[in-house]
């Protein structure tokens, strides 16, 4: 039975030195986790990484100040779960962006400690009567957070009815940076992308990709390992990707930060998002009764 208040979940599902519930902003459930490496934050609406501290370390995840917290909305920031669908609905435009997974709420699974000192969380989505009413196939999504020297997301993605699914999927993680335009993104060299600002033409990446002006590409084929070079911060953060085809870079600059109400006008100069994805034609066919995994490890390196 999952307790729906904090207090019952503290009772079932805290662990001293390592995790607990909170009433966070807006009244949302939150997963607070401190152990010996770093602290994070899990918002339960959406399943939502809102928080990555290692010890020592800057936030790695971007937070806007600005972030709307309210039921049935994603917070802008950290790392929004988008399923089953990435971007909008492929056919009807009333269906909300990036799915429903990241404004639905989820439900704990279970708490633990593991490698020594690392502290797990795992979450759970099933599919219901507001879930088939956008998408008309049983599922189970399990979220498996792991938080220690490094953050590790894992998203299983069960078919629980007898007839194949196909799903568009990403982590879409905020990275917080000194400054954008004095970062590199290495790793997707001589990669194609879709460029969503020119009309969905296909581009070649030559060399690391660098931020001067909105940016929204969809790298296609990605062979798994990004790395943000931050000089600013005297740091990389290294993102391995799991079970994924794609990788979505983007960045709205000024005039996309405009558009955004829960986004500050200059907040762009100070985030980068590199997500683990699949999307446009790398989205994945899950046959009935089988599942697909996608998964973002994150290390800073010093
Ligand atoms: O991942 C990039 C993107 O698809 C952009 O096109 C932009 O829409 C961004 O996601 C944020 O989407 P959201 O629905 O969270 O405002």
């Amino acid at each position: 039975m999952q307790p729906s208040d904090v207090a019952g979940l503290n009772a079932h599902f805290a662990v001293p030195e390592h995790i607990s519930f909170m009433d966070g902003p807006g009244g949302l459930a939150v997963a607070d986790i401190k152990n010996g490496y770093a602290t994070a934050r899990v918002v339960l609406q959406g399943g939502q990484v809102a928080g990555y501290e290692p010890k020592g370390a800057e936030p790695v995840l971007f937070v806007s100040g600005a972030a709307i917290y309210a039921a049935g909305k994603a917070i802008r920031g950290g790392i929004p779960v988008c399923w089953p669908w990435f971007g909008p609905h492929p056919t009807d435009a009333t269906k909300p962006q990036h799915g429903f997974a990241r404004s639905m709420l989820w439900s704990v699974d279970g708490t633990r400690v593991i490698h020594g000192d690392a502290t797990q969380l795992q979450l759970v989505l099933v599919d219901s009567e507001a879930t088939r009413a956008l998408w008309p196939y049983p599922f189970g999504l399990r979220l498996i957070v792991t938080v220690g020297s490094e953050l590790l997301v894992v998203l299983v993605m069960q078919n629980r009815g007898p007839d194949a699914f196909t799903c568009g999927s990403a982590l879409h993680s905020y990275f917080r940076v000194s400054d954008v335009a004095n970062i590199t993104v290495d790793g997707l060299d001589g990669r194609s992308y879709i460029d969503k600002l020119a009309g969905g033409e296909h581009k070649l990446q030559a060399g690391p990709v660098t931020i001067s002006e909105e940016t929204d590409r969809i790298y296609l084929d990605t062979a798994g390992v990004c790395v943000i070079e931050d000089s600013g911060c005297q740091r990389r953060i290294r993102i391995t990707a799991g079970g994924s085809r794609s990788t979505v870079v983007w960045n709205p600059w000024q005039a996309g930060a405009r558009r955004m109400a829960d986004f500050g006008d200059e907040e762009y100069t100070s985030m980068v998002c590199v997500e683990t994805a699949n999307a446009s034609p790398d989205v994945v066919t899950v046959p009935g009764g089988g599942e697909h995994t996608l998964s973002t490890r994150i290390n800073v390196e010093l």
